[in-house]
């Protein structure tokens, strides 16, 4: 056997140490947008995240309803595999139903005018327009409007009017509006949105009329339909049914695969991303899970458009456990982001890596992007929001949400009945388990992005890349662990 001397590490065993702070290196002036997929050095990435957090390609994590949430906070997630082909495929539809921004418009506001401007011509002329919400709620994102001259507001049914003006662009969404006119004018004023309320007769809102880019003025609206922008979506894919997901997934239009395997550095792996690149060529597909060189270059040259990092790290995983396979994740980041920068350097192609799993506290993602990692995947993290799939109750006085790992024999048991009830249950490589319920995904994520932007801030880093070259770590004692926390004081209790 090989004997490594180095201590395989773990992210709590590192700390930054803060660099100077510039007055351009303010957190709100941090940039988070971070490649997905393979570009090579002459090229902008193909697809990029906004954020670096993609989700979990996990049962308990990343269904459609999840999917949306994420991806309007810039991030993506990856619907799970472990569940039949056309139950995935239809969640990918669900996702890709969704538009991320439009704008449709032949009004004739000019691109000064403000929403009293607006207001006053519509008093004026009588001129009407719809908003566009992107899930077609009161509580979804405010898109993009519809005008036109010839639709005006009067005494007929307004229902009416706005379905038959709506017809030619039925792929749309209106938001019907469940708030009151006030609620309705707080959010306009609080976005400064250019936005106007259509109201019925009785005061009743309606609709709102609001207008993002003034740029598409004179746009012909089905010009705009071509080039809407719609939610991306990535869905897991297996090494063994993927000759039959893969085609309904590309119909579903996903955005991007990722082999979903706790080790990847298997010939059933190369086979399934050479299929893929083989028969769906335009399709990106990320590859893993790997925690070194050879499994990272192993994957590269299979044809992966990114790898996945980490074995055992998952807080649901017990593959160290029952297999003595892994590796301590700061560990395997660091020597996998090697790798990938010394390909770079002989190739010009850059990978992306993700660090998979064992983010425990925020500043860990804070610690892999700076360790080299370009996004990272969280399971438990998303597990404890409204949005993921699994039950919310009640345990003594808190409530917690159940969280599974895919190699539990709880996440297995749909291949049982898919498969007619053939395939045997091995041991188990997860636990079932339950977290803290945190409430809605959006609230959480935005403390989780103002502490990353804040301690990229210390670092002296304006965006990730930055980061990777400035970032000054050091490993810490456990007991100055425990200095890093609260320590020899009574804790009050936290009274707002
Ligand atoms: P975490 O964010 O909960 O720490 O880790 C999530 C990651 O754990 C997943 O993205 C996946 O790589 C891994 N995972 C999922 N299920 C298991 C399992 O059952 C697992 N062993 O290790």
């Amino acid at each position: 056997a090989i004997i490594y001397p180095e201590v395989s590490r773990t992210f709590s065993e590192f700390l930054l140490l803060p660099n100077l702070t510039t007055r351009d290196c303010t957190p709100d002036k941090i940039d988070l947008t971070t490649p997905l997929v393979k570009f090579s050095k002459d090229e902008n990435p193909p697809m990029k995240l906004n954020i670096p957090i993609v989700s979990a390609i996990m049962q308990s994590v990343s269904n459609d309803t999840l999917a949306i949430a994420l991806a309007r906070c810039g991030g993506l997630s990856f619907i799970y595999c472990s569940q039949p082909i056309e139950s995935q495929a239809e969640m990918v539809r669900k996702v890709k139903k969704h538009k991320s921004g439009f704008v449709v418009s032949d009004s004739n506001v000019s691109p000064n005018q403000t929403l009293r401007d607006v207001l006053a011509i519509k008093e004026k002329t009588g001129h009407s327009t719809i908003a566009v919400t992107d899930d077609g709620t009161a509580n979804g994102k405010l898109l993009g409007i519809i005008t036109s001259r010839d639709y005006r507001l009067s005494r007929d049914p307004l229902d009416k009017k706005v379905a038959d003006f709506m017809t030619p662009f039925k792929d749309l969404v209106v938001g019907r509006l469940g708030i009151t006119l006030s609620e309705a004018n707080d959010i306009i004023w609080e976005n400064k949105l250019n936005c106007l309320p259509i109201v019925d007769d009785e005061q009743r809102l309606h609709y709102l009329v609001f207008r993002k880019d003034y740029d598409d003025h004179k746009a012909n609206p089905e010009q705009l339909m071509d080039s809407k922008k719609r939610l991306m979506v990535g869905a897991g894919i297996n090494t063994w049914d993927y000759k039959e997901r893969v085609p309904e997934l590309v119909k579903a239009e996903v955005d991007v695969l990722c082999v979903d395997s706790s080790d990847g550095f298997t010939e059933f792996q190369r086979d399934t991303i050479r299929y893929v690149k083989e028969n769906f060529p335009e399709i990106k597909i990320g590859g893993g899970n790997v925690v070194d060189k050879e499994g990272f270059m192993f994957l590269v040259e299979s044809g992966a458009d990114f790898v996945k990092v980490g074995i055992g790290g998952g807080s649901i995983c017990i593959t160290r456990e029952q297999k003595g396979i892994g590796r301590g994740q700061a560990s395997a980041v660091i020597e996998v982001a090697k790798a990938r920068d010394e390909y770079f350097e002989k190739t010009g192609i850059y990978i992306p890596i993700c660090s998979d799993g064992g983010i425990v506290h925020d500043y860990h993602i804070v610690l892999a992007l700076a360790m080299g990692a370009d996004f990272v995947m969280m399971g438990r993290y998303f597990a404890r929001f409204d949005e993921s799939p699994t039950k919310k109750v009640k345990r003594g006085n808190n409530y917690v949400k159940e969280y599974w790992g895919e190699g539990s024999n709880r996440a297995r048991n749909w291949q049982r009945y898919d498969l007619g009830g053939n395939s045997n249950l091995k041991f188990e490589e997860g636990v079932d388990s339950y977290v803290p319920y945190a409430g809605k995904l959006k609230d959480n994520l935005e403390v989780t992005l103002t502490k990353i932007r804040a301690t990229m801030s210390s670092c002296g880093a304006r965006n990730i890349k930055e980061l990777y070259q400035k970032a000054r770590l050091v490993v810490v004692s456990s007991t100055s662990i425990i200095e890093g926390g609260a320590h020899d004081v009574i804790l009050k209790e936290s009274d707002y």
